[in-house]
């Protein structure tokens, strides 16, 4: 019987995928808990954080944080679970970057 050996190698390389953490605006959630969230969850400073604050309240939305897909999903999951025990109805999607 006859064996081929294979010196083929395959290497499958992938290019890890970003996700921007994008908060929504709302009438009800107070700017104060969102600087909250961004400082807490995303680990801005202070005037940054009211910077992005502000940026959602007046554009109807603003990038929070870019984070491989796990971290991204676990930091939405925390910002909601925050904002619904307050009973706010802050919204956190994540988009997919370049
Ligand atoms: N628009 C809200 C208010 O006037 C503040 C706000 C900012 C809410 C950002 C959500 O993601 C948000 N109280």
């Amino acid at each position: 019987m006859d064996f081929e050996i294979s010196t083929k190698e395959e290497v499958s390389v992938k290019k890890p995928r970003d996700f921007a953490v994008v908060l929504m605006n709302d009438d009800y959630t107070p700017m104060e808990f969102v600087v909250e969230v961004l400082r807490d969850i995303f680990g801005k400073d202070e005037s940054k954080s009211e910077a992005i604050m502000m940026e959602i309240h007046t554009n109807g939305q603003g990038v929070a944080g870019v984070y491989n897909f796990d971290i991204a999903e676990t930091k939405a999951v925390q910002v909601m679970d925050l904002a619904r025990k307050r009973d706010f109805p802050l919204v956190a999607n994540l988009v997919e970057v370049e």
